[in-house]
């Protein structure tokens, strides 16, 4: 039969990948590649399909003059640019719904750790400071209303845990949905007035950069919590270190930062803060499922089954 298509990883991917696309296809490497470049110009116009966990803009695939799909690790593909793909007649896909459970559970974990501040308690009991004072009573999430920012897969899923947590459910999206009971508001910023706790959910990119800005945090207000599970770039993280430093909000809960894997150091030094390094689908039970999702995609793709799951922007119709 035909020779096994040539694959490009742009970074090291997780095992399963790495494994499945070496005993199916020609796999090449960029990352660590001794001369990018020469990499490019070399196997560049043989590429077809090319795995990513990061960014991939435009000038890069037109070096791919051959690449018909490119498979993005992560349910979030603001990374990639998949208009510049759609202009190529390059698919795009992504892993959605495998990862839906395991961030909605992270979710609530830093919802409950940031409000009960658990990690700060587990450091007091460490400092041994436990036998000469019980550690300061804290925040609840008793009474509250909870406000979800973005409701889609992963905030539905956050919000049907939270109905189990007796709380008051909110949410803003870009149009109210149907047969949804809980409460829309049609800014951000009205959304965070009527709550305490605000979770961010929504997809990253150009259309939600700053979405969560100072006028924002001002209306969540001093009792105000927020925690930021999606991208940093939905949240100016200048206007909030501001409103954390001010005690202007009284929290924030984030598993996601504008320029990772740095931290602002500010943020690092504030008592009323709860960092992850962006952990939200980091288990072994889940990223096996993305992996096993990336894989498939490719598979099916050059089965000519067509993509798995396509992104909005590049679906996929059958025959063209
Ligand atoms: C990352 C994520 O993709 O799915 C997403 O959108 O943010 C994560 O699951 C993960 O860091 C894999 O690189």
């Amino acid at each position: 039969g035909a020779p096994p298509a040539d694959i490009l990883l742009l970074r090291k991917m997780h095992p399963l990948v790495e494994r499945t696309l070496d005993s199916r296809f020609t796999v090449h490497r960029l990352e660590h590649a001794a001369d990018p470049d020469a990499l490019l110009r070399g196997v560049g116009p043989r590429v077809r399909a090319v795995c990513v966990g990061g960014a991939i803009d435009g000038s890069l695939m037109d070096r791919l003059p051959k690449l018909e799909l490119i498979a993005n690790f992560g349910v979030g593909y603001d990374a990639v640019d998949a208009g510049a793909a759609a202009r190529r007649n390059i698919i795009v896909t992504n892993t959605p719904d495998v990862l839906t459970d395991e961030v909605a559970d992270l979710a609530i974990g830093l919802v409950l750790a940031t409000i009960r501040r658990l990690p700060q308690a587990d450091r007091y009991l460490r400092e041994g400071r436990w036998p000469h004072s019980p550690f300061p009573l804290t925040a609840s999430l008793r009474g509250r209303r909870v406000g979800i920012l973005g409701l889609g897969r992963i905030g539905r899923a956050i919000a049907r845990r939270l109905e189990g947590f007796d709380v008051a459910i909110d949410y803003y999206g870009r149009t109210r949905q149907a047969g949804v009971a809980y409460t829309y508001h049609a800014t951000p910023v009205s959304l965070a007035a009527a709550v305490h706790v605000l979770i961010v959910v929504a997809p990253g990119g150009a259309e939600t950069k700053g979405l969560v800005n100072a006028d924002v945090l001002d209306a969540l207000g001093p009792e105000g919590i927020l925690v930021n599970v999606a991208r940093g770039s939905v949240v100016d993280e200048a206007a909030l270190i501001a409103a954390l430093k001010a005690r202007t909000i009284l929290g924030a809960g984030l598993d996601v930062f504008e320029n990772e894997p740095h931290v602002p150091a500010d943020l690092a030094a504030l008592d009323n803060t709860v960092l992850l390094p962006h952990v939200g689908s980091a288990s072994e039970h889940t990223r096996n499922a993305m992996a096993q999702l990336v894989v498939d995609n490719v598979l099916s793709w050059f089965e000519g089954r067509g993509p798995i799951t396509p992104v909005a922007e590049t679906p996929w119709s059958p025959g063209t």
